[in-house]
């Protein structure tokens, strides 16, 4: 039996995305949601995670960190956690490492604030050169799978793990009230009707944690969530 370590649902966006692609697949498992605090690893983690972070799954005893490794181990059980084309497949994985060690702007400054309902963001040039990357790879992605004929309104058609990497992406978007090209709307929508989403929001609105910079639009430097 599958137990998934998460954070906050309202801060923890890496917990999103292992969380949401178990829920996609219909995949049993047991949650355990632990306090964060926005400031990386620490050692009130370790004592389920070895890296001192959230997510991690165990598989009865065996314990998988980091959210990108929790999705290739449970995709080696799953498959068609990734799109079925060799290419899709090799595309997908790019934006999922894109996605993992990139977008720093994005993540410190539009920290993942499910509650949040913003009207804007600030001006920030890290902000809108990350904005313009994900944009232009959403488009991409949309494009190769519609090449193809590959029916479905997720990025390669069908959910896969890019769109369980970039779910904590469309929150951002979506609270912080960001301008979306009207081309990828339909993606966010799609994104944001999922059920787990749903999900997802209706258990970051009943929580009480709040942390400091919680309401806090403009002021959250070094904050990576
Ligand atoms: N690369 C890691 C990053 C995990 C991470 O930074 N998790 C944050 C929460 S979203 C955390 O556990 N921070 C410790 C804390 O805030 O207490 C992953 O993909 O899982």
């Amino acid at each position: 039996m599958f137990q998934l370590y998460i954070g906050h649902q309202n801060y923890s966006s890496w917990s999103l995305r292992p969380w949401i692609l178990l829920k996609h697949f219909n995949i049993p498992f047991s949650q355990t949601v632990v306090a964060v605090s926005g400031k990386g690893a620490n050692a009130s983690h370790r004592g389920y995670a070895d890296n001192g972070l959230v997510p991690c799954l165990h598989d009865d005893d065996f314990r998988v960190w980091d959210s990108m490794a929790i999705c290739e181990y449970l995709a080696e059980q799953y498959p068609a956690m990734w799109p079925a084309d060799r290419q899709l497949r090799a595309r997908a994985r790019s934006i999922c490492a894109e996605m993992h060690s990139g977008f720093g702007g994005l993540r410190s400054q539009l920290p993942m604030n499910v509650r949040l309902r913003a009207k804007g963001i600030a001006n920030s040039v890290e902000v809108d050169a990350d904005l313009t990357r994900i944009f232009a790879i959403w488009r991409n992605a949309r494009e190769l799978a519609a090449q193809q004929n590959i029916a479905g309104n997720y990025l390669f058609g069908e959910f896969s793990i890019a769109d369980a990497m970039y779910a904590p992406v469309v929150w951002r978007l979506f609270c912080y009230g960001v301008k979306i090209p009207a081309d990828l709307q339909p993606y966010i929508d799609t994104m944001l009707s999922h059920p787990a989403m749903r999900e997802w929001e209706a258990a970051a609105q009943a929580e009480s944690a709040r942390l400091p910079y919680d309401n806090l639009v403009e002021q959250f430097g070094g904050v990576r969530i």
